[in-house]
């Protein structure tokens, strides 16, 4: 669990928060899973839009709430929680019903989500290279220069590693982009996460067994990326491919997924672009 500390905290009009609030992006993929789970399990939040786009988080009043400069955050009654699924996790023991972790297998599916997350900088470099593909640099040199140098730097105390893990990823996305041998590595990651996948999937309608839970959640959410910058889900992972379809279709997982028309539009003439030059996803990736 990832709660904050009090030093940790700059921005100190959060701490008199009441109720549960969100900071959270619509585009973001670990926002999209937190309200989805938001959705099933029924609790009513406040939203606090954080503009992805426009670089919000790195400016001080959001780096005063999360020193690392990531969404989402959770500030449930004054207190301040970062990391998705930590986030997931101190909600389903706050608010146990309905169950979306199962009971007995707690270990397990923390551990299965800590495998997700670790993927993240991957699907991160897949998103920015198939999905977003915006002209220019990912950051702005002014944005990263306000990351580094707003914010306490600490988590629960201590400096904070992670943050340094993102500035040197936007530093590398500045310098090289998102070049074809880090596609080719990012994709491998993901095929194999997905012939695992597949395998759980057999004879089985949910990654637990017979009921819904967070993993599916969380996976959905990057099957549903992945395949929007062409991962070829349906022809590799066949059984992932329905899943992600069934669970696509339900009100609680479509409305937040869902994508206005001009960027649905522009994600297609992009998609066109990279299979005419020969570099789509499974051409670069080699599948
Ligand atoms: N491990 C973190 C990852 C959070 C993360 O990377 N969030 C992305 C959006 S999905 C973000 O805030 N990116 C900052 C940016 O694009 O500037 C979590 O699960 O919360």
């Amino acid at each position: 669990m990832v709660q904050l500390v009090d030093s940790d905290i700059k921005t100190r009009e959060v701490l008199g928060w009441k109720g549960v609030h969100v900071l959270h992006f619509a585009g973001s993929s670990c926002s999209q899973k937190l309200r989805i789970f938001l959705n099933l399990k029924g609790i009513g939040w406040e939203s606090r839009p954080v503009d992805l786009h426009g670089n919000e988080n790195f400016q001080p009043w959001f780096l005063g709430i999360n020193p690392r400069g990531l969404v989402p955050v959770l500030v449930h009654d004054g207190a301040v929680h970062i990391e998705s699924n930590d986030i997931i996790e101190y909600l389903e023991k706050t608010f146990p019903s309905p169950k979306l972790i199962p009971a007995g297998h707690e270990n397990e599916v923390s551990a299965l989500l800590r495998h997700e997350d670790d993927l993240h900088l991957d699907l991160r470099t897949l998103s920015f290279r198939f999905v977003f593909n915006r002209p220019g640099p990912p950051k702005p040199a002014a944005a990263l220069a306000s990351y580094a140098a707003n914010g306490t730097g600490t988590v629960q105390g201590a400096k904070d590693r992670d943050k340094d893990i993102q500035i040197a990823f936007w530093q590398r996305a500045t310098e090289e982009g998102f070049p074809d041998d880090r596609v080719r590595a990012s994709a491998q990651k993901f095929r194999v996460a997905f012939e695992a996948l597949d395998k759980r999937l057999a004879g089985k309608p949910y990654l637990m067994g017979d009921a819904l839970s967070v993993l599916d959640i969380a996976w959905f959410i990057y099957a549903h990326r992945l395949s929007l910058g062409g991962y070829p889900l349906a022809r590799l992972h066949p059984r992932v491919h329905a899943w992600k379809e069934r669970l696509g279709a339900r009100p609680e997982f479509a409305q937040e997924i869902a994508m206005p028309v001009d960027v649905k539009a522009r994600l297609k003439a992009t998609r066109r672009e990279h299979a005419a030059a020969g570099k789509s996803l499974e051409m670069v990736a080699g599948f």
